[in-house]
This record gives structure tokens, sequence and C-alpha cells, in this order.
């Protein structure tokens, strides 16, 4: 256990993982310290609030160029000195200079099993491709978009019977069980980093990461 366990969490509208972050933290050691958005009429805001946590919109709106909104970001997320930043729905790009100064204390979770299905309409690209598997990531966030190191996957069987929809209620839920528990596997010490590899508990990961079916999350 080190000794900062807090997270700030980034979203951009409902909020459904970030709740899903703040339900599961009494079992893990993390702590959720402050959530923002960039759209203040986000319905997560709400959810921040009602969990008594600090809640803030930052409008992305009301900067002139990305790399000064990002710059105003850094100031209020340093203010809470956390030990890790989580996306969570978070649908703004960031800078180079945004992600170079959270190196390492970064995370995102993607809607695909990477490094297949990077960008948006994952579900409906995994449908088109003829996909045996869907699923999630967890990764650190790197300049490049959804292409840094893969920490855990989780993953699905498609069913004849999928529509981009069903998929995505599948994949949404799996989502929801495996992020706080990365997000505290890498507060708690147990991910390490060298190069581009990656380590639990000092065993190197293969590329995509820890491999968890949706059949082991049931039990
Ligand atoms: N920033 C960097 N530098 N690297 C990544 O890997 C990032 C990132 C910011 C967000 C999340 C990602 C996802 O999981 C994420 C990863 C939004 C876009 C996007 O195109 C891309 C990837 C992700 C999120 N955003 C548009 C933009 O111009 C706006 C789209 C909108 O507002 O609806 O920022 O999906
Ligand atoms: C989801 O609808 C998903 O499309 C997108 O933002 C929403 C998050 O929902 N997320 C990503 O693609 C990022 N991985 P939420 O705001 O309820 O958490």
């Amino acid at each position: 256990m080190t000794d900062n366990n807090r997270i700030v969490v980034l979203f951009s509208g409902n909020g459904s993982t970030l709740q899903s972050i703040l339900d599961q933290q009494s079992k893990y050691q993390y702590q959720t310290v402050a959530a923002i958005t960039n759209r203040p009429d986000a319905f997560g805001l709400q959810r921040a609030e009602k969990a008594d946590i600090e809640a803030l919109a930052l409008d992305h709106k009301q900067f002139q160029d990305r790399s000064s909104f990002d710059q105003a970001l850094i100031e209020q997320i340093d203010q809470y000195n956390p030990a890790l930043v989580v996306l969570a729905g978070y649908m703004r790009i960031l800078s180079s200079g945004f992600v170079s100064h959270y190196q390492g204390r970064l995370i995102n979770i993607h809607p695909s099993l990477l490094p297949k299905h990077k960008g948006l309409n994952t579900y409906q690209s995994a449908l088109s491709a003829g996909d045996e598997k869907h699923g999630a990531s967890v990764h650190f966030v790197t300049e490049e978009l959804d292409s840094g190191a893969v920490i855990l996957q989780a993953s699905t069987v498609i069913k004849e019977t999928d529509t981009a929809e069903s998929l995505e209620e599948r994949v949404k839920v799996m989502e929801q069980k495996v992020y706080p528990e990365a997000i505290d596997w890498i507060v708690s010490g147990r991910i390490t980093q060298n190069g581009q590899t990656i380590l639990l508990d000092q065993q190197p990961l293969d590329s995509q990461g820890v491999q968890i079916s949706e059949q082991h999350l049931e039990d």
C-alpha cells in the first residue's frame, strides 16, 4: 500500500462509469477525491455531488484552444494531488502537454479489445468485422489515441443475435466490474511499468494485459 491512494475522475456525460467507481470504492484501496467534467450540463455532476465528493465543471468552450483548456484542467486536478487520473467516458482528446504531465498515472477504459477498433463506434466495428469476441481494455493514456500499454482486457463472445446495442450493454456491465479493480491494482502499487512492459505483482504481462472473460466475472 502506497501513502497516496487519491484518484481524480474525468468524465463528459452520464457518468455511469464514474458511478461504478464510487460505488465500489469501499471494497478497494482507492479514494475518489474529485470528479471533473468538460461539460457543465453533464449528469455525472449530480452523481458526484450525491456521493459527497468534489464536483467540478470546466467548460472547454470557454477556452481559446485545446492546450489552454488542458492547462487549466491540470491546475484544477493538481490541487487534489492525485496518485492517478482516471478517464471514465471522458470524450475530449488530451494534448501532449497534459499527457506528459501525468505520464504513468493517467488511464482510460476503451470499449474494444485493443489494438482492434480504436476510435468511436467500436461495437458496430466489431460486428462488421465478424469478430468472435469483443470487450474493453484498460490502458495507460499516451499522446497517440487508444495506443498506450494495456493493463487488462475483459471479453465476451459475440452471439449470432447480437446488435451494437446488445453488445454495448454487455460490455458496459463488464467495464463497471473490472475498472475499479484495475484502479485498485495501480493505486496499491501492484502495477509497474518497465518500458512498454507492464508488470502485475512483478510478473510481466503480455501486450494485451490480464485477460478476464465474462464467465469469470460472473462467479
Ligand atoms: N487523449 C489522448 N491523448 N490519448 C488517448 O488515448 C485518449 C485521450 C482522450 C480521451 C478516451 C477515448 C475513448 O476511450 C480518450 C483517450 C474521445 C475521442 C474523440 O475523438 C477519442 C478517443 C476517446 C475519447 N473526441 C473528440 C475530440 O475532438 C470529440 C468527440 C465528442 O465530443 O463527442 O476531442 O473513447
Ligand atoms: C459511453 O456511452 C461511451 O460511448 C463513451 O462515453 C460514454 C460513457 O458513459 N465512452 C467511451 O467510449 C470511453 N471509453 P458514462 O458517461 O455513463 O460513463
